[in-house]
């Protein structure tokens, strides 16, 4: 359904549907984006190739609710994303599955007291079983009042016992509206670096 990058590698961002990806996508690739007020409003994948590194950035259409788009679409692209990530997960050196940190304990809760699989909780087991290395970035952290408690929480889970400190590889904090993303580039290097990308880590 979603075309596949023409180079050999790419980092990804995959998470529901106004987390934040489009904008965090705009700190990596530092160009202007069409970042809607409202959800929905990435339908297809936004890529940028470096054809010299033969490498790309892709932010991948969000998954979830979203506001206009009816559930028969929905459903779709949320088949096409883990098509797409099923496909292409040779290439794929990376996975950002970005969440937003000051709604995602309160949703996956709600989801699992009607006894549904958070569509976050399904997305991560996921990309770990094809063996994709993920880094979750926990944005929105304006939002949040008591950060540590609700990074324990996000930990708790996606499946990391907490303190969330000890998974600082996986889970990273950031504000990606007021462009703090050190963390997550901080992993995303190191997951870079463990395959020997070293070539790659002057884009984080
Ligand atoms: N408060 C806050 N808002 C943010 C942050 N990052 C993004 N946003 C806002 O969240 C909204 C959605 O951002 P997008 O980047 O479009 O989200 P998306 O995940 O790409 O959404 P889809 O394309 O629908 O999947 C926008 O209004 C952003 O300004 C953040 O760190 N804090
Ligand atoms: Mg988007």
């Amino acid at each position: 359904m979603f075309e596949p990058p023409t180079v050999d590698d790419e980092v990804v961002l995959v998470g529901r549907s106004n987390v934040g990806k489009t904008t965090l996508m705009r700190e990596i690739v530092g160009k202007k984006y069409d970042v809607g007020k409202r959800p929905g409003v990435t339908l297809e994948p936004n890529r940028y190739e470096w054809n010299a590194e033969s490498f790309a950035v892709t932010d991948l259409p969000g998954f979830g609710f979203m506001s206009g788009v009816d559930e028969e679409k929905r459903e779709r692209i949320k088949d096409g994303v883990v098509e797409y990530l099923e496909t292409n997960s040779d290439g794929i050196l990376v996975a950002v599955h970005v969440i937003d940190a000051s709604a995602f304990n309160e949703i996956v809760d709600r989801w699992e007291s009607r006894g549904e699989v958070p569509h976050d909780i399904d997305l991560h087991g996921f990309l770990v079983d094809i063996g994709i290395p993920v880094v979750v970035a926990a944005n929105k952290t304006d939002k949040v009042d008591d950060l540590d408690a609700t990074l324990d929480g996000i930990a708790q889970r996606l499946g990391y016992p907490p303190p969330w400190k000890q998974w600082g590889e996986v889970i990273a904090p950031t504000c990606a509206k007021r462009g703090s993303t050190e963390a997550l580039f901080d992993a995303v290097r190191d997951r870079l670096r463990e395959q020997g990308r070293d070539d790659l880590l002057k884009f984080f």
